[in-house]
């Protein structure tokens, strides 16, 4: 696939991508080009964010137990909206629903099930903070002619066949694979385009930054507290001063460790009894970015198991996520062995 076409629009990229892909339809080509547009409405609600009446909660509680932030309820309807009339998708999984989002019977059923976070860290809205959207994409398992049902749903990260994030920061890139690398597009809002600003991204096998929010420290297992100590300390034994980034919006701090380098880390905490595997998300957030990851050569794991491999129970199921550069998150995984202490 042409990767090295800087400034082909998104639209040429997936057009090329499909023509070299034997036996393909457009099916998936008209996916992604919904879930683009969908991004590129999301980002310019995000902009004027400030400017009109959008910013602020919502008054509702998600099924999250989380405030319901407005532009958290616009980006979902956007994203239900733009994917149910592409015909491509049989179903959805949103983060800010409890259940399947089925397809309004006045469109056609695809052949794909998307799980995706609207807007991921919207807390950090009010502050203009980066954010961003989150999706992954997989093709249904069951009859064409039933209802979506859960086997669609819960499918291992595995099985993915593409998936992808946008960050909404001081410019708006989406990032997404579908099995080929990784390649990142920026948008000239001038144009209103995504060209290809970031081709065939490779994360560097160690790093020098480590992000997590250390304000759970006493809540982590001691593996955890071993392995963050040692970076903080261990510039004696390891010889690289490891330095802390942590803007707590997934998107963001996942972004720049896959350019710079690093690693991230949300481990399960004992902080909240109601969440034992940690906060963040298997379906719509621990398997799209360990996806990316390990097609950019990184590497994703809970700790004691490949996060692409854990198989889903639920579907808002939650995991702790292990994930960058490989060689940071393999020593992580050691001190959880006890290997190193
Ligand atoms: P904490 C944002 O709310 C989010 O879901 C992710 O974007 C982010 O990585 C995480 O939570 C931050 O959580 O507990 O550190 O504030």
């Amino acid at each position: 696939m042409a990767t090295d076409n800087i400034g082909i629009t998104i639209s040429n990229h997936l057009l090329l991508n499909q023509q070299l892909t034997e036996g393909a339809t457009g099916s998936y080509t008209r996916l992604l080009q919904a879930l683009v547009l969908a991004c590129k409405i999301i980002q310019r609600d995000v902009a004027k964010a400030g400017l009109v009446d959008i910013l602020g909660r919502a008054g509702t509680v998600n099924v999250q137990g989380e405030e319901v932030q407005k532009l958290d309820e616009l980006a979902n309807n956007t994203v239900k909206r733009r994917l149910s009339a592409s015909g491509e998708v049989c179903g959805l999984v949103s983060e800010e629903e409890a259940d399947i989002i089925e397809i309004p019977r006045q469109y056609p059923q695809g052949g794909y099930v998307v799980h995706f976070d609207p807007l991921d860290g919207s807390s950090n809205i009010d502050a203009n903070v980066s954010i961003g959207t989150i999706f992954s994409i997989y093709r249904r398992v069951t009859e064409p002619s039933n209802d979506i049902n859960l086997q669609d749903a819960l499918q291992p990260g595995l099985k993915q066949v593409g998936a992808g994030y946008v960050i909404y920061g001081s410019s708006c890139i989406l990032v997404f694979s579908t099995g080929q690398g990784v390649n990142g597009f920026t948008l000239d809002p001038s144009i209103g385009e995504f060209l290809l600003s970031h081709p065939n991204i490779k994360t560097p096998n160690k790093g020098k930054i480590y992000s997590i929010n250390e304000g759970n420290y006493g809540y982590w297992d001691e593996p955890t507290k071993n392995y963050v100590d040692w970076l903080k300390n261990g510039y004696a034994d390891h010889k690289i001063h490891y330095t802390a980034r942590y803007v707590g919006s997934l998107v963001a701090d996942f972004h720049r460790n896959l350019l710079y380098g690093g690693i991230f880390l949300y481990p399960a905490d004992l902080k909240d009894p109601k969440k034992p595997q940690g906060k963040l998300r298997l379906m719509c957030e621990a398997n799209p970015l360990a996806y990316i990851v390990e097609q950019a050569g990184g590497r994703a794991s809970t700790g004691k198991e490949r996060i692409l491999e854990v198989e889903p129970r639920y579907i808002h199921q939650r995991t702790p996520l292990i994930i960058g550069s490989p060689d940071d998150v393999r020593v992580y995984e050691e001190f959880v062995e006890g290997k190193r202490g």
